[in-house]
This record gives structure tokens, C-alpha cells and sequence, in this order.
């Protein structure tokens, strides 16, 4: 079980003025912030985040989506970091998100839907360093 998670405030969530909500969000549900930055991606970017999707019917549409605008990317801190925040995000389609949890709060619908999360230590390790350098990781 690790202690670090990704995540991403997504195009329409920094469009619709909802960053700050959200990053109280996270400092409330006891998540440290590792390290942080608003960045527009460009589809290349998104398109080597997202390399698992490609085929997938939703993969243009989401490409396109996550390099529509600015985003902020987080590197987070806390025990079982990874499911404490798949459980503050809810479910990936916001109809099927419990209440109080951000994307029932901020999402549009499926594709944009607010927050991205790791969905496994492994992948939380290649995405932090998909964006960050070992420099900006550094605590103290
Ligand atoms: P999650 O982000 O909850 O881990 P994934 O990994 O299945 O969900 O999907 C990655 C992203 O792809 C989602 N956050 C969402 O933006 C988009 N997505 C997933 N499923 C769909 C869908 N059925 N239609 C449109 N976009 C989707």
C-alpha cells in the first residue's frame, strides 16, 4: 500500500472557477500536496498520458478534452493515498458518484468529469513522474 497519488483538476473544472473548491477539497480529506502546477497540455502530452485508452471509443474525445485548456496537476500525499482519493473523487460517471464526493459535486458527465485519479500505486508513480522532475518533488 503506497502513499502517493495523481491527480488532475481537469479542463472543465479549471474553466468553471472550481480549482480552489477543489484544492480544498483535497487539503480537508488530510492529503498533503507533494507538489503542484497549472499547465495546458498539448494533445502529444495527452496523448502519452493517456497511451492506455488509445482504441477506446472515448479516446479523440477525451484527448482532445484534456488539451482543450488549462489543468493542474497534483502529486499527493497520504496512507493508502490511492484509494483515500479514488473514494473523495467518486466514480467516473457522476450519476454513479456518491454524495459529497467531488466529481457528484463538479462534474459535467462522464468524459468531463472534473478529477483524475491513479487507479493503482504502480500507475501513480509512472504518472508523477510523467509530469514531474525528482527536483520538484522534493519535501524539504
Ligand atoms: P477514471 O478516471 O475514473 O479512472 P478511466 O480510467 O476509466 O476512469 O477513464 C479515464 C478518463 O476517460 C475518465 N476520467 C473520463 O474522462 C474518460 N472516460 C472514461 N469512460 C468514458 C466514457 N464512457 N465516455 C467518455 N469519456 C470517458
Amino acid at each position: 500500500m503506497g502513499n502517493q497519488t495523481f491527480a488532475i483538476i481537469k479542463p472543465d473544472a479549471v474553466k468553471n472557477k472550481d480549482t480552489g473548491l477543489i484544492l480544498d477539497r483535497v487539503l480537508k480529506a488530510g492529503f498533503h500536496i507533494v507538489a503542484g502546477k497549472l499547465l495546458h497540455m498539448s494533445l502529444q502530452q495527452a496523448e502519452g498520458f493517456y497511451e492506455i485508452h488509445k482504441g477506446k471509443p472515448f479516446y479523440d474525445e477525451l484527448i482532445t478534452f484534456m488539451s482543450s485548456g488549462q489543468c493542474m496537476v497534483l502529486a499527493l500525499e497520504k496512507e493508502n493515498a490511492v484509494e483515500e482519493w479514488r473514494n473523495t473523487i467518486g466514480s467516473t460517471n457522476p450519476d454513479e458518484a456518491a454524495e459529497g464526493t467531488i466529481r457528484k459535486d463538479f462534474a459535467t458527465n462522464v468524459g468531463l468529469n472534473a478529477v483524475h485519479g491513479s487507479d493503482s500505486d504502480e500507475n501513480a508513480q509512472k504518472e508523477i513522474a510523467f509530469f514531474f522532475s525528482d527536483g520538484e518533488l522534493r519535501v524539504n
